[in-house]
């Protein structure tokens, strides 16, 4: 008959596996060794009760049992102590730092063209003129005819214009909405009108649209006087009190006479540098006083009205204004040169 097992080794093999059980695997490998239903220990033990003799078959059942009780519930202890780690961990993991800067989210900006179309609008606001807008899609008399352009004028050609099939045209500047201005209202009139405008131009300097603000001022007693006032007081706003302005004579079919505007320029304040080629000087501005065919043509009387106009390019300005070297670089959308710009 084999001597009861030694139940007290048992206990204290347990105890040491238990002890040095860390993890979920650890305790899951214990509990099989020692409680499994087919090879576990304890079962093990309880089959053996059946070999003894039916007096030791009481104490040695009772101290299986106890065994069992005490396995059963320290396994049950670990298991808590592990779900509470694991809880700690996966918390901590899963853990919001909120002292962390967040991220910002990326906003849109204003187009540089944008930025400067507001910045004229404004100075001109401040000058009495309102903003006037009209079709980007015009006729030949809103374009050219109303405009004093001659029949034979190169710009009326297929190779500078964009013509559609129907004799419409894209427009190539903003002087047509000028025209209905003056078409729809009767003076004073003093409008600013921005707008984007095609030509078939196409190189490193040119792009087929492009963006330009025009000026019209029709009233009793208008002189060229109040043109170069008017513009002066313009460039000092836009650029600085210290710009310089000079006016050269010019022509241009819709106006008579007609003068190019220059300014000091604001990269060199005028002594000469490689953006002005040397001269000091920047053409800005094309002007005039409205030709009096013109006034006519819109039903004005020039006998009792006068008025002078004048256009620029946005592009252009907005180029020196923030250092854009090319014009490619307003028109490809490149999110870059937005960010820099706004920055
Ligand atoms: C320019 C230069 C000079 C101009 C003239 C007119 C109108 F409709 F009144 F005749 N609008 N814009 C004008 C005059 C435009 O751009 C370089």
């Amino acid at each position: 008959m084999p001597d009861p097992p030694d139940l007290a080794q048992q206990r204290e093999e347990f105890e040491r596996e238990a002890s040095a059980a860390s993890d979920r695997a650890a305790w899951e490998a214990l509990r099989l060794k020692w409680l499994g239903r087919k090879r576990g220990i304890v079962r093990g033990l309880l089959s053996q009760l059946g070999g003894l003799p039916p007096d030791e078959r009481k104490d040695f059942g009772q101290a299986v049992n106890r065994l069992k009780n005490s396995v059963e519930a320290r396994l049950e202890e670990l298991d808590a102590s592990l779900s509470a780690r694991e809880r700690t961990a996966s918390t901590q993991s899963a853990a919001l730092d909120v002292t962390l800067p967040g991220r910002p989210p990326r906003v849109g900006t204003a187009h540089p063209v944008s930025l400067v179309v507001r910045e004229i609008v404004e100075i001109f606001a401040g000058l009495g003129f309102s903003v006037a807008e009209g079709p980007e899609v015009e006729d030949d008399f809103h374009n050219f005819e109303a405009l004093n352009f001659p029949p034979d004028h190169p710009a009326r050609e297929e190779q500078d214009t964009f013509f559609l099939r129907d004799g419409r045209l894209l427009r190539t500047h903003t002087s047509p909405v000028q025209i209905r201005t003056m078409v729809d209202r009767d003076p004073p009139i003093r409008v600013i009108c921005p707008g984007r405008v095609y030509r078939k131009d196409n190189d490193l300097r040119h792009s087929p649209m492009f963006h330009q603000i025009e000026g019209l001022a029709v009233g009793k007693g208008i002189t060229f006087g109040d043109l170069k006032g008017t513009l002066e007081a313009f460039v000092h706003r836009l650029f600085s009190e210290e710009t310089g302005v000079r006016l050269r004579p010019s022509y241009f079919p819709f106006t008579e006479p007609s003068a190019e505007v220059d300014i000091t320029c604001p990269f060199c304040s005028g002594s000469g540098c490689r953006v002005c080629s040397d001269t000091g000087w920047m053409e800005i501005l094309g002007s005039g006083m409205v030709n009096p065919r013109v006034l006519e043509r819109c039903g004005i009387d020039p006998s009792v009205y006068t008025g002078f106009a004048f256009g620029l390019g946005i592009d252009r300005v907005a180029m020196i204004r923030f250092g854009i070297p090319n014009i490619r670089l307003l028109f490809d959308s490149d999110e870059r040169v937005l960010r820099q710009v706004r920055g």
